[in-house]
């Protein structure tokens, strides 16, 4: 074995070790592929009042310009998939990335281990870590790396575990052994597409963001357009419609992570409870989850929007 695979081993096993589900490298480059489709989704509005979205379109596809001399990718995959879901079938949902401690404390403490363990053994390595927030193209990545392929919901799956997970990222100016992709197993199966009560996945592969529930339940700050009445099918945060309905989902098995699990009174809540849900319940459950991005009063917004 020479160093850089040794290198190579050393991290993946790391990784293992600190509860990530999967570990996969690339070399860091510019991604041809996804340039050209970005484009047009900015171009067709796709982000909506998104617009970070816009801003380090060069960045966004190529991490060396993001991280200086950066020279490979190592894309990391966390499980949140819950062993227990919400009581109350009437009960607004909660989408299950949801449940327990913000993912954006939990995945950056681990990166942060992991890049210390590697300038610990390897040496003087320079890098940074990233979840979600910067602008990096986690589901290329992390397709390129082999963990899973892109589904017709343009959500990473693979046939071991489906997709209830998380991506991230730390960008290092170390050679290491690359992997290769994964084949696309989606096959003739549309039941994403078609389980979609907004339209939203436009064409297969493809997701309007403007369209999705994920996007007016989380990210929109204004009111949501009264013509969504109605379709949401009781999805208060977030939503997880074109994944529970995919078939690899079936092989989905849940987390380990401690933190990941929800707030002792949160899934025995029912339909009654988060109608008359006060301020003071919303800090307690949610105390320190994803969920406080849309605040009690976005929370309530939501909520209220279900209502006949
Ligand atoms: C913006 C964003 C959203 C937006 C837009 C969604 C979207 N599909 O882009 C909204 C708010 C709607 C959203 C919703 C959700 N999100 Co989100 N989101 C992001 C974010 C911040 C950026 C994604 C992005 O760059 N979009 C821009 C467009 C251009 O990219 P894209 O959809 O990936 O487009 C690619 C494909 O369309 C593909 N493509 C296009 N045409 C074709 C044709 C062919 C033939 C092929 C093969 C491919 C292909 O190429 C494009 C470029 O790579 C990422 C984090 C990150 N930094 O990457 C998380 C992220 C994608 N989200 C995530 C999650 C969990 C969700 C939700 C499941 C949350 C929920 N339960 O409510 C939903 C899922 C909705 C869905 N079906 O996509 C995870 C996905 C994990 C996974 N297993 O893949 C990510 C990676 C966050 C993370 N770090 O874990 N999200
Ligand atoms: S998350 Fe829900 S609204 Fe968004 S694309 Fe999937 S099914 Fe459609
Ligand atoms: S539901 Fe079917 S088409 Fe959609 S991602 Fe899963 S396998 Fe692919």
């Amino acid at each position: 074995m020479n160093t850089q695979q040794k290198h190579t081993v050393l991290i993946k096993a790391e990784a293992k070790r600190l509860g990530f589900l999967s570990c996969g490298i690339s070399k860091a480059m510019f991604l041809e592929a996804e340039a050209p489709r970005l484009e047009k989704w900015l171009q067709k509005n796709n982000h909506g009042e998104m617009r970070y979205m816009e801003n380090h379109f060069d960045k966004r596809l190529d991490p060396t310009k993001l991280v200086e001399g950066s020279k490979s990718v190592i894309s990391l995959l966390l499980n949140y998939y819950p062993s227990e879901i919400q009581q109350d079938a009437s009960a607004p949902k909660l989408s299950k990335y949801a449940y327990g401690t913000d993912y954006h404390f939990v995945i950056k403490d681990k990166l942060k281990h992991l890049l210390n363990f590697i300038q610990e053994k390897i040496g003087e390595v320079h890098g940074r870590a990233f979840v979600d927030s910067a602008p990096v193209l986690d589901k290329a990545w992390a397709e390129k790396s082999g963990l899973g392929w892109i589904g017709k919901h343009s959500n990473l799956l693979t046939q071991q575990v489906g997709s209830f997970y998380f991506i991230a990222e730390l960008i290092i100016d170390l050679d290491l052994d690359s992997d290769s992709p994964v084949t696309d197993h989606c096959g003739t199966c549309t039941a994403c597409i078609d389980a979609c009560p907004t339209q939203a996945i436009t064409e297969s592969y493809v997701v309007d963001g403007s369209k999705c529930i994920s996007y007016f339940t989380i990210e929109l700050k204004e009111n949501i357009p009264t013509a969504y009445k109605g379709k949401f099918d009781d999805w208060m945060f977030g939503c997880d419609i074109c994944q529970d309905v995919c078939p690899w989902n079936k092989f989905s098995k849940p987390h380990s992570e401690p933190l990941f699990n929800p707030h002792p009174e949160l899934l025995s809540m029912t339909k009654k409870d988060w109608l008359e849900i006060t301020e003071d319940t919303f800090q307690k459950v949610f105390k320190k989850s994803a969920v406080k991005r849309t605040k009690y009063s976005g929370l309530i917004r939501n909520i209220n929007f279900l209502k006949d």
